[in-house]
């Protein structure tokens, strides 16, 4: 259930409640790939980061342990102990970034594993049969995610597909919210708008997908190519065709900025990897830009990777240990890294909410907006 509590232009603050709790919007959702946050950071850590969705993946998780698995041991929620929001992609963008010799049908992607090459397919019905497995709050529709650019022909093409997927993605996860030894019966789906860079495209498939009715609905298919402003001007095209009383969830961006100027667009939820994986590679955030740990002036600098941060690295960690650690190779470099780089994002958030509970947002983006992408 989502409800809308204030607006400020198209900025939305909102609240979202599911089976495992409420969640304050915008919000970024914190990656764990395979149940688990890259960079060591376990489920207790999460509360520490100010994380409230925890998000997961169809594909990893069906190729290992197995989904069958973790249903029989209680659900993803038990397994890997984070009892707030799960939300897991479908499948159908990894399967597109990592699975090779792939093979799209009508019924839906034959494709070999990343890990052994064993050969696999993977429909809407299985994709929801996963995630019913794993218990997740929220499931995302089995979808085609299409490199920009593409020719339009063909995302026309898939465009239709994706939506027939859809359909019979609706129809499997109503059937296996039904049953009896299903983990979360409360499990609700949610729609993803594809279409390229084609803003024809693009209306017409959301507003086919809307009448569906479904509690929610993401952008898909962006940050996959196109510049930044075509992503931007894309948004702008799709957003009045989005339901007003359903959450709205770009899909896997982005940097501070861009989840500035979406929330500046009217989107509700993000999620990107790259906080973690900027961390793991010594690029810190901070209030005044980004910072490469490994340059040589910290070799001295005693002061917290971000003076302005309360995050638990921030307030115990100089610049010159992390440097050392990185430089060193100690995994607690990766570890203290994320975390300082997630509480970022979660943070970033909350004080989104607040410029919005304020009626000051447009102010917050034009004092942050640029200057968190920058280097320093
Ligand atoms: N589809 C799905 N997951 C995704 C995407 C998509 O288009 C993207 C695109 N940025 C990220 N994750 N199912
Ligand atoms: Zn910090």
């Amino acid at each position: 259930m989502f409800q809308l509590l204030k607006t400020e232009g198209k900025a939305r603050r909102g609240v979202f409640t599911c089976a495992h709790g409420t969640v304050q919007t915008p919000v970024f959702m914190n990656v764990g790939t395979q149940g688990a946050i890259k960079g060591a950071l376990s489920a207790a850590d999460l509360k520490a980061i100010g994380c409230q969705v925890e998000l997961s993946n169809t594909y990893h998780l069906h190729l290992r342990p197995g989904d069958r698995l973790v249903h029989d041991l209680g659900g993803l929620h038990r397994f890997m102990t984070w009892d707030g929001p799960i939300l897991t992609d479908s499948g159908g963008f990894q399967v597109f970034s990592l699975a090779s010799l792939r093979r799209i049908k009508e019924e839906g992607v034959y494709f070999a594993s990343h890990i052994d090459g064993h050969k696999i397919f993977m429909g809407p019905e299985e994709s929801m049969q996963i995630q019913s497995n794993l218990g997740s709050d929220i499931c995302m529709a089995f979808d085609e995610c299409i490199e920009n650019p593409a020719p339009y022909d063909y995302v026309a093409r898939s465009v239709d597909r994706t939506y027939r997927w859809l359909v019979r993605c609706k129809a499997e996860n109503a059937r296996l919210n039904a049953l009896p030894d299903t983990v979360n019966p409360q499990q609700m789906l949610w729609g993803i708008n594809q279409g390229g860079t084609y803003a024809d495209l693009r209306i017409r498939h959301m507003q086919q997908i809307a009448e569906l009715d479904l509690p929610g609905y993401a952008i898909g298919g962006l940050a996959v190519g196109e510049s930044t402003q075509t992503m931007y001007d894309i948004i702008d095209a799709v957003e009045p065709y989005m339901p007003k009383d359903k959450t709205r969830y770009l899909m896997g961006v982005g940097t501070p900025s861009n989840i500035i100027e979406g929330v500046a667009r009217g989107v509700d939820f993000f999620d990107c990897v790259m906080p973690a994986r900027n961390a793991r590679h010594a690029k810190l955030f901070t209030w005044e830009g980004a910072i490469n740990l490994k340059n040589a002036k910290y070799e001295r600098d005693m002061q917290p990777i971000d003076p302005a941060c309360d995050c638990p690295v921030c307030r115990r960690y100089s610049r010159a240990y992390l440097r050392h650690l990185f430089k060193a190779e100690e995994m607690l470099a990766m570890r203290l890294s994320v975390m300082h780089n997630l509480y970022f994002y979660n943070k970033l958030m909350e004080r989104i909410r607040q410029a919005l509970d304020e009626g000051r947002f447009e102010e917050f983006r034009r004092t942050y907006s640029e200057r968190l992408d920058r280097r320093i």
